[in-house]
Order: C-alpha cells, then structure tokens, then sequence
C-alpha cells in the first residue's frame, strides 16, 4: 500500500461508534426501583426547560434499548458510548445504601446484548443524573468527604457487576459542566447560583470552584478503586472526560493571545491540569486567589495521573478577547464574529455552537502536545437550526450537520497523519435525538431523527454520512460490516 492510502485510513485498532447518556434517552424514571435524580425533578420544574418539557420519557429507551441496538448494528459502529445511571444501581445512591438487582440486570443485558453483536460497550458512570437522596442528604457535590466515598462505593458496585465484560471506563462527563452550569449558572441541575430570581440559594463565587475540586476526587478515588482491585484482573482502562472547545486570539494584540489561553486555562486546565500535571494552571490561581479551593498533598498525589487517557469532548471554537468579567469564561469575551465581520462557520440551533473544524484539528494538537496521552474523542456534534419545527423528511436531509462531520472527520485524519497525534477513538453525539437538558428537546444532536409522538427512529443523512465514511476508512472493514440503514433521502 502506498502512503497515499495510508493516510487516508484509520490506524487499525480506531474506535469508533455513536454515544448517548442515561437521563437523556431512558425514560421510565419511576420503574424497576430507580431512585431520582436531580434532573427529574429539575426538569419538572417550571421554567428550567425551554419547551418546559422533562425527562419522564425522552426517547423511551430503558423500554426501546433492543431498538437502538438494532439501529447501531446498521451503522456498522465499533462500539457503543452510554451511561449508567447511579440512582438505578443504587437507587439512595450512598454507600450504605442497597444495591438495586434490577438497575443491575438492565445494564448487564445491554452489555451482553452489545457484545453479542460485537459492539464494544463504553461506558460513562457519570452523566450528571445525581441521585435526589445525596443531594438533600448533605449536599451532593459540594460534600468533599461524602460524595468522593459514595461515588467510589457506586463505582465499585459497577466494576464488579459489569467489568468481567466493559474494558473501557469513563468515570465522569465535563466536570466543567456539572460546576459551572449546575452551581454558578444555575442552569443545569441542581440549578444553584448567585441570581436569586433564579435560585433560592448557592453562591456563584465559590461553589462552582468546590464542585469541581470534588468531582476530580471522586473520580480519583473511583479510578484508585479500579486500579487496586479490578484492573490486574479485568485489564480496562479507565479515565474522565473533559469538555472544551479551541480558543483563539480574536486578533494578534498581546492581550488577546493572553485571553486565549485564560479561556483554556480555565475551560480545560482547571481540571486536566491538575489531573494530568498534577496542579492548577497557575492563572486559575491568579484569578480566584483564596477561593481556588486547595488540595493536600495526599490529594494532589490521588488526582495526579489519574486517567489513562485524554477524553475531549468538543463542539465548536471561540474568537477569545481579554475583558468581561465572567470567571466561568476566564474574564474573556468570547465572539464567533471575526474582526472583518465575518462568521466563523454555519450558525447552529444553539447559540454557543459554530462549525469550525480547524478548531477540532488545533485542539487535539494542543492537548496532545501538552498531555502526551492517547486521545479518545467522547462527544462532537452538531444541532441543526429549526431541525425541531420543519417537517421530517426536510430534517432528515441535515446538510448542515453532513457538512459539520465532513469537516470533522477530514481533519481527524489529518491530526493523525500529518499532525502525529494520537488518537483513538470518535464518538459524534448522538445516536439519537434526545432530552436536551435545558434545551428540552427544542436543540436535536441527534444522527437519527426521532419523532417523540411515535418513538419511531430515522436515521438522518448525517447518521449514513458517518456510516460509509467509517465502513470507508477502516482497514478491513468494508468486508466484515453490515450494511448500511437505509437511505434518508
Ligand atoms: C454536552 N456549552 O454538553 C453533553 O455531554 C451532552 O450531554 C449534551 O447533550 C451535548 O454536549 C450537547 O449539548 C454540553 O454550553 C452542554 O458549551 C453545554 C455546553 C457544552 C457541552
């Protein structure tokens, strides 16, 4: 084979394959025992959601999962990205609490399910469905000593019941997220924050900070778990998954290429530095002083390479100029408009989401060269405007989102085989359109359309786009996988 083909495949072993998240396409909150989570009432909640719809069914899947296997057995993916959802497992969620056989036996059917049709299961242990009962009993995430135990005690429940069979672990989805959306902003549950016309109580300068310093230690303390106990004889890998988009110089200016990499210090560094590095960037410090909430020793010793790899999930790239006064941001402007007036890429249904695949491609640079680990793509994906309202035949023609992965998938070739770097896997979200936490299910990532009256499954032209170009790029692949789903168009 001349290197002409070469670079135009994946390296052998590349993983890939669709992801979704418990809470986002299960449903069926109230059956076979599963405790709730501070999403169900969240999105009951008036207000929280901008269709005011909630989770109660989303895409019905704890009742339709043999349907979305089926689904993914037409794409011909490698593997499977889904969460667990904790209060299923331990409905109470605390470490004395009971273990709940049914929570236990829908995953471990699912897994079987997957394998035997040689699916390989990825599995997310935390997609921010926190259960209800360790939020009212002491706080959740804002508990240091509590929920880094419980969390290890819930991750060791699914070790020993799943990890005969699930090789590849993630322990938590975008610690930035659960801190800042759930306790700064308020807009995500818990929906804590400073705004009083928003929230009843939280504090906006400080809990996000604490949050986060917990999340990492609860992974930590799950990831120690795994190592000690399981890995010598299950052999998984396991890490965390960070969200984080590239960040730019809005132009040249010194102050402006600062910005930029406050913007990433405080979207990324926050936690891959100290996970990866083993300590804060020193502009987290710069910017919050003595509300930066400190590790010990012994703490930064437990966070410190506690991830096999480097999880990014990503969407999009900001234009970054220094001013504002939004820590979650960095103190930084974010913009999508360039200094001649110009748009970055093709605007999507959510504000924060341009199409900018340079962006893709500088960013797995930046993290490769500064982590040094395996790369596994988590999330990337696009929502097409008014996908929500046109009629279904239009939506399934999602050339926006076609030309979105097009771009995406050129420069992860690129990355690879020009770049170097070294990545393993790509997930594009989602399998399915699904709950879009406070977008309701106004905002649709999803690579199959799903009409939320019939439950029926579309797949989308984007879905089919991503199916042949893998079947294309595989080596070998073209000969062992399934057909394709049939035609959008
Ligand atoms: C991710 N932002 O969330 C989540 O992991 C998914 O559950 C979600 O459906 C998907 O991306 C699409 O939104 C994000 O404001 C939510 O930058 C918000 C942002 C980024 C990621």
């Amino acid at each position: 084979m001349s290197d002409g083909i070469l670079t135009k495949m994946l390296p052998k072993d590349f993983i890939w394959g669709f992801a979704t998240a418990s809470f986002q396409i299960e449903g069926s909150t109230d059956v076979d025992g599963r405790g709730k989570s501070i999403w169900d009432d969240f999105s009951r909640t008036p207000g929280k959601t901008l269709d005011g719809r909630n989770g109660d069914v989303a895409t019905d899947s704890y009742r339709l999962w043999k349907e979305d296997l089926d689904l993914l057995a037409q794409y011909g993916v490698k593997s499977y990205r889904f969460s667990i959802a904790w209060s299923r497992i331990i409905p109470l969620g605390g470490r004395n609490d009971p273990v709940n056989p049914k929570g236990i036996e829908f995953y471990s059917k699912l897994i079987d399910a997957l394998l035997e049709k040689g699916i390989i299961p990825f599995v997310t242990l935390y997609h921010w469905d926190l259960p209800q009962s360790l939020h009212d009993r002491y706080g959740g995430w804002l508990n240091k000593e509590e929920i880094a135990k419980d969390f290890a005690r819930y991750a060791q429940v699914c070790f020993e019941a799943f990890g005969d069979r699930v090789k590849h672990w993630l322990t938590m989805n975008e610690p930035w997220c659960i801190s800042i959306l759930g306790y700064g902003r308020g807009v995500f549950a818990p929906g804590r924050s400073s705004d009083r016309a928003r929230s009843p109580e939280g504090d906006s300068s400080t809990e996000p900070w604490i949050v986060g310093r917990n999340v990492m230690l609860a992974h930590a303390s799950a990831v120690k778990v795994y190592r000690e106990s399981f890995k010598p004889t299950q052999k998984g890998q396991i890490g965390i998954t960070l969200n984080g988009d590239w960040q730019m110089p809005w132009d040249d200016s010194p102050e402006n290429i600062a910005a930029a990499q406050h913007a990433l210090d405080v979207a990324i560094g926050w936690f891959a530095d100290p996970i990866y590095l083993g300590h804060y960037p020193p502009y987290m410090r710069e910017m919050l002083g003595s509300r930066l909430p400190e590790f010990t020793d012994e703490e930064i010793q437990l966070v410190k390479g506690s991830s096999d790899f480097y999880g990014m999930n990503t969407y999009t790239a900001n234009m970054c100029r220094a001013g504002g006064d939004d820590e979650f941001q960095g103190l930084v402007d974010y913009t999508f408009t360039r200094p001649d007036g110009t748009q970055l890429g093709k605007q999507a249904h959510c504000a924060w989401l341009q199409d900018y695949p340079e962006g893709f491609r500088a960013l797995l640079n930046y993290l490769w060269n500064r982590y040094h680990l395996p790369i596994y793509v988590t999330e990337n994906g696009f929502a097409v405007k008014d996908e929500d309202t046109m009629p279904l035949e239009q939506a399934l023609k999602d050339a926006d989102r076609v030309h979105y992965f097009e771009g995406t998938t050129r420069v992860l070739l690129q990355a690879i085989h020009q770049d170097g770097v070294d990545v393993r896997a790509y997930f594009p979200w989602s399998l399915l359109d699904n709950f879009e936490w406070a977008d309701g299910y106004v905002t649709r990532f999803g690579l199959t359309y799903v009409d939320y009256e019939t439950q029926e499954r579309f797949p989308k032209q984007s879905g089919n786009f991503l199916a042949k170009w893998f079947k294309e790029h595989q080596e070998g692949s073209s000969l062992s996988l399934p057909g394709l789903p049939r035609d959008a168009s």
